[in-house]
């Protein structure tokens, strides 16, 4: 039998019942401000705030009633976020262009749980790999882990690009705290041999181990990263025997990793499940594991999985990552906001914005439904941001007073991680200073009673109804940066099935390699010709040569 929500969900998104109801609603309330809202109701900020898996967020100063609310969790209803987020968490193929399952939230299953994809239990293979991850992270924590001249590593170097740079250097950053000081880790990326340069250059190879991250061992960046820094190792220690005591690998591709010279001994593996920009929680944070230990990565573990658990389980209207998502979708679909800005008031956040624009952008930033139509409504907005105080001189101006809309996440702690309480107050102070004034400015009254003259009025004014989240933890803890990113992966989520786009392929970074693949041979070649490109890039190609030439 069908059901209604069935019928529902065959609507194009933009017909649904809730869909419209929020249109209407948007008309009735965009001109409300948030005075009005919480002159209303004095109890607004202890309405609109939501727990879980140790999060507290406030989200009473968004432009949003109960009844908008309401109206978003008919929406997400509407459009089966209910199936779509059972279809994740038992393994279904939801990553349909890819034809894979999406699960990353098995890589957080405790011990004791079970998972059945296939007919096999991934509970019990993500442990394997977690004990072998363990032993070797304690390895060289101790020293024990010798280099091929016998001195104990002291460098790690974790060589991998987008999912498998940005969620280890954002949790190596955001955990540095909880890490081993002796110990240094350095992070490339970049084919620009700069990045290699400046990461090695005042290291010594005899104490320095690579992790070559690359979940399929083939991609242009890491792999040239890691061939030279083969090269810059066998050139200090002469000896190809070296290369097993200096390098590990983080990959689902034994063949390749064999073929580069790796032991599979020394490969730590992972699934076809685990897409590149949800993968830190697993093998990938081996150089997180090295820095913080196994036993504070399998907190952080723990904290993702509570996320899941409450995202999972927690009725929409209560559920974090549900309000999240809903709140993006009313403002980037309702109020036309292109952008959302991230500000962490934690300077170990500081890669938690860039880690984001990764897992928001590249999940749903496609104009193709997971029915191959083109959408007729936005998809993802920019994500962008900068940690506090710093933002606030510099762009928060914008947010203030400029002339486009732009909801801001706020994230901080009630407890410092240094010894400088003071700083901290002040740290905080500034934040939750920040949402009160985007949300109730200051009006042309409070300016001209503080005896600005007349002429000056305008400028000092700001007129607030500037709406925010804000995300207040007790402490930075590994458990506490695993819940903040599954809130945010499943935040994503949620804005994903709303869309109705697969927020877990990527096929927008395909073309740009095919070409540059056409490109570097011309580079190469200074005779190369004729070139075959449009008159831009011939000129472009030709200019480059010239030049280098010269
Ligand atoms: C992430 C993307 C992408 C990927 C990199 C590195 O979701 O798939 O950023 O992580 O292209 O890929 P490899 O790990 O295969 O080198």
């Amino acid at each position: 039998m069908t059901t209604s929500n069935e019928t529902t969900q065959k609507l194009p998104l933009t017909k649904r019942p809730a869909w419209k109801a929020l249109e209407n609603h948007y008309q009735n309330i965009h001109e409300t401000s948030m005075r009005t809202l919480f002159a209303e109701d004095p109890h607004r900020g202890e309405r609109f705030v939501a727990d879980g898996a140790g999060v507290h967020l406030d989200y009473s100063k968004n432009r949003i009633t109960d009844e908008t609310v309401q109206m978003l969790v008919r929406l997400a209803v509407e459009c089966g976020l209910r199936e779509n987020i059972d279809a994740m968490f038992s393994g279904k193929k939801i990553n349909i262009t890819e034809n894979r399952a999406v699960l990353h939230t098995a890589l957080r299953i405790p011990r004791t749980g079970r998972l059945l994809v296939d007919g096999k239990d991934v509970v019990s293979e993500v442990h394997a790999v977690l004990d072998r991850m363990g032993t070797f992270s304690d390895k060289v924590r101790a020293g024990q882990w010798r280099g091929f001249t016998d001195k104990p590593i002291r460098n790690i170097v974790n060589i991998g690009i987008g999912g498998s740079d940005l969620g280890p250097v954002m949790a190596y950053e955001a955990l540095k705290h909880y890490s081993q000081r002796n110990l240094t880790f350095r992070f490339v990326s970049n084919v620009d041999g700069t990045d290699f340069e400046e990461a090695a250059r005042d290291l010594n190879p005899e104490e320095t181990l690579f992790i070559v991250s690359s979940k399929t061992f083939t991609t242009l960046e890491t792999m040239t990263n890691a061939r030279t820094a083969r090269s810059w190792t066998l050139n200090a220690l002469h000896d190809e025997k070296a290369i097993a005591r200096h390098f590990v690998a983080v990959s689902t591709n034994g063949a390749e990793v064999t073929k580069f010279g790796i032991d599979t001994e020394n490969m730590f593996g992972f699934w076809d499940w685990v897409g590149g920009r949800y993968s830190m929680d697993s093998a990938i944070g081996l150089s997180t594991m090295i820095a913080i230990g196994q036993d504070n990565f399998r907190a952080m573990l723990a904290g993702f999985h509570s996320m899941d658990e409450h995202f999972r389980t927690a009725p929409f209207d209560k559920n974090l990552p549900v309000l999240m998502g809903l709140l993006t979708i009313w403002y980037n679909n309702f109020f036309g906001a292109q952008t959302t800005a991230v500000l962490p008031y934690d300077q170990y956040l500081k890669r938690f914005p860039a880690y984001l624009q990764q897992l928001t952008m590249e999940s749903n930033g496609k104009y193709v439904t997971v029915d191959g139509k083109r959408v007729d409504y936005e998809t993802s907005p920019i994500f962008w941001g900068e940690p506090g105080t710093n933002g606030q001189h510099s762009f928060y101006q914008m947010i203030h007073q400029g002339t486009k809309l732009i909801p801001c996440d706020f994230i901080g702690f009630c407890k410092p991680l240094n010894r400088y309480p003071h700083h901290h107050q002040l740290l905080m102070a500034n934040m939750i200073a920040q949402a009160e004034a985007l949300a109730f400015g200051w009006t042309a009254e409070q300016v001209k009673a503080e005896g600005s003259p007349d002429w000056l009025v305008p400028h000092r004014t700001f007129e607030g109804n500037r709406p925010s989240n804000t995300i207040l933890c007790d402490e930075l803890t590994p458990h506490i940066l695993g819940a903040l990113v599954a809130l945010y992966e499943h935040s994503v989520f949620t804005q994903g099935t709303i869309w109705n786009i697969d927020s877990f392929d990527q096929w927008g970074v395909e073309l740009g390699k095919v070409l540059a693949k056409r490109i570097i041979p011309e580079l190469e070649n200074s005779a190369a010709s004729p070139l075959g490109h449009d008159s831009s890039t011939n000129a472009l190609v030709t200019h480059y040569l010239r030049v280098k030439k010269e």
